[in-house]
């Protein structure tokens, strides 16, 4: 279309809202039933923008901190779950959990320092990175402390706070083990140091078992670079482990013998038992599962069909099975499981659900590949005790009361 016929047909257009609503005609309306569209514009809309952010009216599906302002030394807000649909966690709303703030790291002088026990030892920069063969994946991400205020009373009045430390994205890199390969392991090698370059010394030892299974070197997260929250230019992606040892802003790789026994695995993150004892070394992220909709926060207007939908995951593998019950556990009966259902991945599971109108006490349940079955809050505590706050899976209890309103409850 030239300039001229482009402008041409605009005003045209323009010529025949105005003509439409000078004719008392402005709304849609149809005749049968008298139901009405609004308007449509008589202006062209908002021109293209470089960098796309969603609707002005979606400005209450933003992340939260928990309880005040997070201090520049330790912050965490939380991811919006009972706003998301499907698995994909959109990258602005990734929950975000830093022990020193974002540094800003210009990806032209990072670089990973590779050493211990190689042959032969190795600094890389992000361009020699990518010229190894890469992969993509779609993998959860949860920080061992999601759903630590609840271990004693129920405390988060939404999910997001309860569960919103869990995120899930495609995430773009290459095998730590073709890195390892190419540098060769020396005898005796068995724990990886990884070692973060922010302000926080986040350092983890990591089973070198995991190194050669499935942990990745990522420079992408949902098709585009981390963004700097999540570790640009390059972080640690351990699938399934608990968040912390995803470490972010990674700058060094050291093979050794024996675990490091830094900070972030001795003085933190390590559970407290009842008998004092403390569990160290907990990787795996165990089976958890949350319904998001109906949930805490919300309010059911009229009786009738609801459909519950919620998240599934397992740092073990897939999920296999998710059970919903809507009354406090007495019967469950099974949801439906949306395709794909991957690996180490947040699985959407649906249930059509009639509320009836009266009190009803929500929950989900599910199953992992192993045929590890998500415990109850009360058997969890039975065997971890009430010292600890990391590695809260149990089943996430939902009541709706008779009026709609749907709390945090204990059931
Ligand atoms: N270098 C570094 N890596 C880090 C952290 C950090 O503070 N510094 N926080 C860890 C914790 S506790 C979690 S739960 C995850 C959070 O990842 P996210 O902020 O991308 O959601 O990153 C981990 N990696
Ligand atoms: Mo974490």
């Amino acid at each position: 279309m030239s300039q001229a016929s482009r402008i041409a047909r605009r005003t045209f257009l323009a010529g025949s809202a105005v003509a439409a609503a000078a004719s008392g005609l402005p709304r849609t309306v149809d005749a049968q039933t008298g139901a009405a569209l609004p308007a449509r514009p008589t202006e062209l809309g908002a021109p293209l923008r470089p960098y796309g952010t969603p609707s002005p009216f979606e400005r209450d599906v933003v992340r939260v901190a928990a309880d005040g302002p997070p201090t520049a030394i330790s912050s965490w807000d939380f991811t919006p779950l009972q706003h998301l649909e499907g698995i994909v966690t959109p990258s602005g709303l990734v929950f975000e959990r830093n022990h020193g703030g974002v540094p800003q790291i210009d990806p032209a002088r990072h670089r990973l320092l590779v050493h211990g026990l190689v042959d032969n030892p190795r600094v890389f920069t992000l361009d020699d990175l990518r010229r190894l063969p890469s992969v993509s994946v779609m993998r959860f991400l949860e920080c061992s402390g999601n759903s630590l205020s609840e271990w004693k009373k129920p405390t988060g009045a939404t999910v997001q706070i309860t569960h919103g430390l869990v995120s899930c994205c495609e995430w773009t890199g290459v095998r730590v083990s073709a890195v390892l390969a190419e540098l060769g392991l020396k005898p005796g090698a068995k724990w990886v140091l990884a070692e973060g370059a922010d302000a926080a010394l986040m350092d983890r030892s990591v089973p070198l078992e995991k190194m050669m299974d499935d942990a990745l070197l990522v420079w992408s997260q949902n098709g585009e670079a981390l963004r700097p929250e999540q570790g640009y230019p390059l972080r640690l992606l351990l699938p399934g482990f608990e968040g912390n040892m995803n470490v972010k802003w990674l700058r060094r790789l050291k093979v050794a013998s024996e675990p490091f026994y830094t900070r972030e695995e001795t003085a933190k993150y390590t559970d407290l038992l009842g008998n004092g004892e403390a569990r160290m070394f907990t990787f795996a992220m165990e089976a958890k599962s949350v319904i998001t909709r109906p949930s805490g926060g919300m309010h059911l207007g009229r009786r009738g069909s609801y459909e519950i939908s919620g998240l599934a995951w397992s740092g073990r593998g897939k999920i296999v099975r998710v059970e919903v019950s809507s009354d406090a556990g007495a019967s469950w009966n099974a949801a439906s499981l949306q395709e794909p259902v991957l690996t180490k991945c947040l699985t959407r599971f649906r249930y059509p659900w009639t509320w009836n109108g009266g009190e009803a006490v929500l929950q989900s349940r599910c199953v992992d590949e192993t045929g590890y079955v998500q415990p109850t809050l009360a058997d969890l505590v039975r065997v971890r005790g009430l010292n600890s706050f990391y590695h809260l899976n149990a089943i996430q209890s939902w009541h709706v009361a008779s009026g709609g309103e749907v709390t945090n409850i204990h059931a």
